[in-house]
């Protein structure tokens, strides 16, 4: 099994930061503030965040936000859900969070819940419960769980669990591990997790894991590292994490490296993208692997970062 490459994927993160004209850069612009997330959050986990100068990143973040409280994915782009929650996180991870106008963010995020307890993720209107995930993440994050109707979110993440343990995007949609990421750190987050059948969800989430190691999203799907957070994250929340085998999983994810250039992949000999390379490191931290900080599984930020914004230093 090849060595973990943590050097060589600092380089690979760093160096992505700053080419901001290449192919990579370009199909990724829409994405920059999910993307600094995923690259920050990575280097935070390898000790390296100090390499980057943080306020400049701030600074780039701040210019992100619109009037009515949500951020874009990049400056002059429209505030969408998903991108305010990378907002937050990426300010969390700076130790930041207090250049916020808390209120604004939270009005931002109520002002997204419907009547039946789902979310939105901007003012058009889509319905998911990944934006339910992100809207309770971040509101907790914001410590303002309080300005959402939990009670009738909760009732909707619970409106689209399925009898196989898993849960889709809205009621009735097939479960998928991205899904149950979301819902379970929902429920995780909101002190809701007696609403999930541990065991059946467990079986559900061990029977991802593949011959090579590598774990899918659904049955009969091919194997993704990005996988290794999704269901690794959710089979933690249920503690349910030695039901898969994790040294298998370790060398999947070794395999997906570039040693050479760093960065990973979804699958071997694939090309590399920070987005694969987060969740691979992230999976990494779950299995505990040596040189890796402990990941929060319902956060999805370093346990320290978490620790500091609900118990101070
Ligand atoms: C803070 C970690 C974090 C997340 C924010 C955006 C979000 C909340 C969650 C997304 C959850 C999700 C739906 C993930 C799945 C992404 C994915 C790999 C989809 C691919 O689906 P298919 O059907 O691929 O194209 P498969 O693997 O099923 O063939
Ligand atoms: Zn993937």
């Amino acid at each position: 099994m090849g060595e973990f490459a943590a050097d060589r994927h600092v380089k690979y993160i760093l160096s992505v930061e700053k080419r901001k004209d290449d192919f990579e850069s370009v199909v990724m612009e829409h994405l920059r503030l999910n993307g600094a997330y995923w690259g920050l959050t990575t280097l935070d986990l390898l000790g390296k965040l100090d390499a980057v100068d943080a306020d400049e990143v701030i600074s780039w973040i701040m210019q992100c936000q619109h009037e009515s409280g949500g951020f874009g994915g990049n400056i002059g782009h429209d505030p969408h859900i998903l991108y305010t929650l990378s907002a937050v996180q990426v300010l969390a991870l700076f130790d930041k969070l207090n250049v916020l106008d808390v209120n604004k963010v939270a009005s931002y995020i109520s002002s997204l819940q419907n009547e039946d307890g789902s979310f939105s993720g901007d003012m058009w209107g889509e319905v998911d419960t990944r934006f339910s995930y992100i809207a309770i993440c971040c509101i907790s994050i914001l410590q303002r769980l309080d300005s959402i109707n939990v009670e009738r979110a909760v009732n909707y993440i619970v409106s689209c669990k399925n009898v196989d343990g898993g849960f889709g995007c809205t009621p009735g949609g097939e479960s998928h591990a991205g899904q149950i990421f979301c819902c379970v750190g929902a429920l995780a987050i909101t002190g809701s997790l007696h609403h999930v059948d541990k065991d059946l969800l467990g079986w559900w989430l061990c029977e991802r894991q593949v011959k090579s190691g590598g774990l899918n999203g659904r049955p009969e799907k091919l194997p993704d590292v990005c996988y290794s957070w999704w269901v690794l994250s959710s089979l933690t929340m249920i503690d349910r994490v030695d039901w898969i085998d994790g040294q298998k999983l370790v060398k999947f994810i070794l395999e997906c490296q570039d040693t050479e250039n760093g960065g990973i992949s979804d699958r071997p000999d694939d090309a590399v993208d920070i987005y694969h390379t987060y969740f691979g490191v992230a999976g990494l931290s779950l299995l505990e692997f040596p040189g890796v900080k402990a990941i929060d599984p319902a956060y999805a930020l370093p346990v320290d970062v978490v620790n500091r914004i609900f118990f101070g230093r």
